[in-house]
């Protein structure tokens, strides 16, 4: 016999385990859940109505602006600040962050970053895509209105952390520091039920996963790496599969369940990468090392790194340790010239 557990059933039983549970956190699920619920319902539409393709504008990182972007972007927004508990919130399509000055909001503990639809460049060809989600408890003072600083903690300091992906099935996956769970939603009646109770990844996977069109651009080390992975050598199962989608949430969650690597380096027209390190990075980076993988920059642990700029980059090797070790060793062996 299944359990049928909700996601709003799950983190209400777990909030025992939040340092300092005041059910606050639980509430800020629940806007996430709507929000996700809701940008669901667009995207499954997407096809059928006039809301793919470019709106027209750019988003701060220069990049042309799909309407389900903003759709989504504004979906988040509009669900985190009706619920009051958030002070502010930074976005991947928000050239600075957003503060909640509403008086129900000015005493919001938490700051909410986002990046709404990551890989939407893929919404018209049908491909999964994802929004990924940061939640930190505001550093300024609580009688103000939040601040910079509030945004640009280290990842180490997350209180909750996830995605959804929007996928052959939409799920939500979050942790809060209590290893790694995984929902799948039922459209039929609107609930996400836990179906992924304490993911663990791989700590050896057999899959990788690079852009190779950039390989001409590559760090020497990534090189010999990626030549590794294709190395034959039955006994450490070699060569590995590459698998690439283009799209981070999809590539990351079946490296996560399977085993695997996703790397995005720096490379000469991508000095610091290309993903964002707050709203994407961060919080993929603590759910892999709860479901027990490494993510660093190469040289870092990217939950480490100390933040300058809201939307600053950083190169980005995630998933299963002991494939990360293995291209941090390759980094260090071969230091580009
Ligand atoms: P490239 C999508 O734009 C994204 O941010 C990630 O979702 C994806 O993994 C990556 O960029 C793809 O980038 O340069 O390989 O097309």
């Amino acid at each position: 016999m299944t359990k049928l557990t909700t996601l709003g059933e799950y983190v209400i039983l777990k909030q025992h385990e939040y340092p300092h549970a005041t059910g606050e956190l639980s509430q800020l699920f629940g806007a996430l859940r709507l929000a996700a619920k809701v940008v669901n319902r667009e995207i499954n539409k997407a096809g059928l109505v006039d809301i793919t393709g470019a709106s027209g504008l750019e988003n701060i990182q220069g990049e042309q602006q799909q309407k389900l972007d903003v759709y989504a972007n504004d979906t988040f927004k509009a669900a985190l600040l009706a619920r009051g508990l958030v002070a502010g919130m930074a976005s991947e399509e928000e050239v600075d962050f957003v503060a909640f000055n509403e008086a129900h909001t000015a005493g919001g503990k938490y700051v909410v970053l986002i990046d709404p639809l990551d890989g939407s460049s893929n919404i018209d060809v049908n491909v999964s895509i994802g929004a990924i989600f940061s939640i930190y408890r505001r550093v300024s003072s609580p009688d103000g209105p939040v601040q910079l600083e509030d945004f640009l903690q280290p990842g180490n300091r997350q209180v909750a952390a996830g995605y959804v992906i929007f996928g052959s099935s939409t799920m939500m996956v979050y942790t809060t520091g209590n290893g790694v769970h995984g929902f799948t939603f039922d459209p039929s009646i609107g609930v996400f039920y836990l179906s992924h109770e304490n993911i663990r990844t791989p700590e050896e996977g057999l899959i990788y996963s690079v852009n190779e069109g950039n390989y001409v651009k590559f760090p020497e080390g990534v090189k010999k790496y990626i030549k590794y992975c294709q190395e034959m050598d039955p006994d450490s199962k070699r060569p590995y599969t590459s698998r690439y989608i283009g799209s981070l949430v999809a590539d990351f969650h079946r490296n996560l369940l399977k085993g695997g690597i996703y790397m995005y380096p720096s490379y000469a027209n991508a000095p610091t990468g290309k993903l964002r390190l707050l709203y994407e990075c961060n919080p993929l980076a603590w759910l892999v090392e709860q479901a027990g993988g490494k993510a660093t920059d190469g040289n870092r642990r990217i939950l480490d790194i100390e933040p300058t700029e809201l939307h600053q980059r950083t190169p980005f090797y995630i998933g299963s340790k002991a494939m990360v070790d293995k291209v941090e060793w390759f980094l260090h062996e071969y230091p580009q010239q």
